[in-house]
């Protein structure tokens, strides 16, 4: 069966202000110059570059109480939020081409929003190596990159945690993390004491990717909003280098595939977001290739028996 795809609106966001590392900033363009409007279009879809949302330069500073950029990382938020709630009231997709991951607090907290007001049922999948779930009190950093699943749940700096006005904008029990394999030590307590739904590196070694995305899609209904945080550095190092904090043991190619086809065969994705990608750190930008290539899995590219 084809699927039909909703309109899709593209935008970037282009700054690291959140991450340890420069040089997410320049992801849009790496993303644009590997033609992902143009691979979606010859699918099919509906889609447009809306162009970059704007915000403060990195200051580049230590953390200040346990934040680093905290002023910075809220006003591009902010963009963000505005940004995606705009397109999702044209009735449109946004997809979101990061910027560090600190970014999806805006995006999901738009998401939550517009699906309370609409009468759908949000579940976000957040495809990272890092469950994103420290605090100031517990980050070994204070990059907010680090803590955005934290602050959608409601735990972290009130700008943050109220971006979407509903506080929390998310319960754990909506979220289904996958590829994890990076957690800090005080953040495993936090994550086990939230009840987080973790499908690490571990469960997918033993059970593989076709049943563990079984067990991630499970309990889906036509009332579902799919949201994917689609950060890179899930991937292998090997095959994605461009990414701030690569961590070894990821997802290979054929299972990262099979993550995208199974969300695509569902029909419900809603929205997405493509984060840390890092050209300063790549290879001939065949990072952001590779998250091209599995976006066009996510629109169902590669389900050649079911087209
Ligand atoms: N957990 C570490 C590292 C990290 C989290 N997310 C990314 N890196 N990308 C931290 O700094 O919070
Ligand atoms: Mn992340
Ligand atoms: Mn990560």
């Amino acid at each position: 069966m084809a699927r039909h795809y909703p309109p899709v609106s593209i935008f970037g966001v282009p700054t690291d202000v959140g991450a340890g590392a420069r040089g997410a900033s320049m992801g849009p363009e790496a993303l644009r110059v590997a033609r992902l409007a143009e691979a979606l279009a010859a699918r099919g879809v509906d889609v447009r570059d809306t162009g970059d949302v704007a915000g403060p330069k990195n200051p580049w500073l230590p953390p200040r109480d346990g934040y680093r950029h905290l002023d910075e990382v809220v006003a591009w938020n902010r963009a963000v939020f505005d940004a995606s709630s705009a397109i999702l009231a044209e009735g449109r997709m946004p997809l979101m081409l990061g910027g560090d991951h600190c970014l999806a607090v805006g995006s999901v907290a738009a998401v939550a929003d517009h699906c309370r007001r609409n009468g759908k049922s949000l579940r976000v999948l957040w495809l990272d190596a890092h469950t994103d779930f420290n605090t100031s009190a517990i980050t070994p950093s204070g990059n907010i990159h680090g803590m955005p699943v934290a602050c959608l749940c409601g735990i972290g700096p009130e700008p943050l945690v109220r971006m979407g006005g509903h506080v929390p904008a998310l319960v754990p029990d909506q979220v289904r993390q996958i590829g994890i394999r990076s957690v800090d030590q005080d953040e495993k307590r936090l994550v086990k004491e939230h009840g987080l739904d973790i499908y690490d590196m571990r469960y997918i070694d033993e059970v593989g990717m076709r049943q563990t995305m079984q067990q991630v899609l499970m309990g889906l209904d036509e009332s579902t909003h799919l949201h994917v945080s689609f950060d890179v550095d899930i991937l292998d190092p090997s095959i994605a280098p461009g990414t701030g904090t690569p961590i070894p043991g990821g997802v290979n190619y054929r299972e990262a595939q099979l993550i995208m086809e199974m969300i695509a065969d569902t029909g419900f994705l809603g929205s997405l977001d493509v984060v840390e990608v890092n050209p300063a750190l790549d290879d001939r930008n065949s990072t952001a290739e590779l998250a091209v290539d599995l976006v066009e899995s996510l629109f169902g590219k590669s389900t050649l028996m079911r087209d």
